[in-house]
């Protein structure tokens, strides 16, 4: 075969190529040991003087055309699969009308949502912890040393690692005041786990709302004043509250914030445990040693801590009659909710 030959045969063969696969094995055929032009460089030997220079720079030049030339192919060819790619991911038609049924937030969300919005309005920042911590943030930063009865309280998804599932918010107190030390004004809500058997008012899997401040000069009156306005914020009605003596080690003196069952009206009914009252948020001045752990200086600051539990919260506030409704992922339920 005559060079212009092999030229014009190579671009034909080129532009035929559907895929890369394609181009490489027309590559092997013209540049390969055997290949076409390689077979016409071997004619060199039979040539002389000036004729042997001129074909062998022809040659070159035809090796070198033919390599730009496949080169160019494959990248072209490459470039044609994303963009066929991209067309065929993206192929929906904006005209067709939607399908999907529109959903809504879940009731926690939203009371979450509210509780937030109350406390930045008076200075607090919200605050993100993980679920899956170590057993000095949950347990012994708070006061809580190993084999301590408070402990029982709580009854504790332990991992194979060691660590544990959060069961109180509380965990993330000691991270929140190494980061910020004092003055600080927190909250930060998150998703609990306790080995807990569940009935209307006790789930496995619930939320909690912590809340801490501290700084000079800070008393009881300050934690049940920021209490009275979230609660009045929250139900935009008149609740009846009661605070009673509560022991949490990480705390001194504790408090147990119980609200009127507005399920029953203080009657008595499954959702109260037939008491009246619901346990909603326990709280109280911050335990010396605690605040010690978080780095703060106990002999310039105190503060307050407390625990919402605001999965309750969600039931007081919307009136449902029965906590396990809330994770049962039942759309009768929770589509109520869509248009509040
Ligand atoms: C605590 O978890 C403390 N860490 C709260 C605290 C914080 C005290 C700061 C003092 C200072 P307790 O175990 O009582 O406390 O839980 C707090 C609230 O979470 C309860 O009042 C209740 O509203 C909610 N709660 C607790 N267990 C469950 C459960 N199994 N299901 C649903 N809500 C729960």
């Amino acid at each position: 075969m005559q060079d212009t030959d092999v030229k014009q045969q190579l671009e034909a063969e080129l532009e035929k190529a559907a895929d890369v696969n394609e181009v490489e094995n027309i590559r092997v055929a013209y540049l390969g040991k055997k290949g076409y032009i390689t077979e016409l460089l071997k004619n060199l030997k039979d040539l002389k003087g000036e004729q042997k220079k001129e074909f062998g720079q022809k040659i070159n030049i035809l090796k070198a055309e033919a390599d730009a030339k496949i080169t160019e192919r494959i990248e072209l060819l490459k470039k044609q699969r994303i963009e066929r790619m991209i067309e065929k991911s993206e192929q929906y038609d904006v005209t067709l009308p939607c399908t999907l049924e529109q959903g809504s937030y879940h009731p926690i969300t939203l009371v979450q949502r509210e509780v937030e919005e109350i406390f930045e309005s008076m200075g607090f920042t919200v605050e993100d912890y993980s679920e899956i911590v170590d057993d000095y943030h949950c347990f012994e930063a708070l006061n809580i040393p190993k084999h301590h009865p408070a402990r029982d309280m709580q009854d504790t998804y332990y991992l194979d690692n060691g660590q544990l599932l959060k069961t109180h918010t509380s965990a993330a107190q000691n991270a929140i005041m190494r980061k910020y030390g004092a003055p600080l004004r927190a909250i930060f809500p998150g998703r609990c786990f306790r080995n807990e058997s569940t009935d209307a008012c006790h789930e496995n899997t619930f939320f909690q709302m912590e809340g801490m401040m501290i700084d000079e000069n800070i008393s009881i009156s300050n934690l049940i004043y920021f209490m009275k306005v979230m609660l009045s914020d929250v139900f935009k009605q008149d609740i009846k509250v009661r605070l009673r003596p509560g022991f949490f080690p990480f705390v001194e003196p504790g408090f147990e914030l119980d609200i009127n069952c507005l399920i029953c009206g203080g009657k008595g009914c499954p959702s109260c445990k037939n008491s009246g009252w619901l346990e909603l948020c326990p709280c109280g001045m911050i335990h010396p040693n605690v605040l010690k752990a978080g780095g703060i200086d106990t002999d310039k600051y105190t503060g307050f801590a407390f625990g919402l539990g605001l999965t309750r919260l969600a039931m007081m506030k919307y009136g449902i009659k029965d906590i396990r409704d809330l994770n049962s992922g039942n759309l009768k339920v929770l589509s109520q909710f869509e248009n509040i």
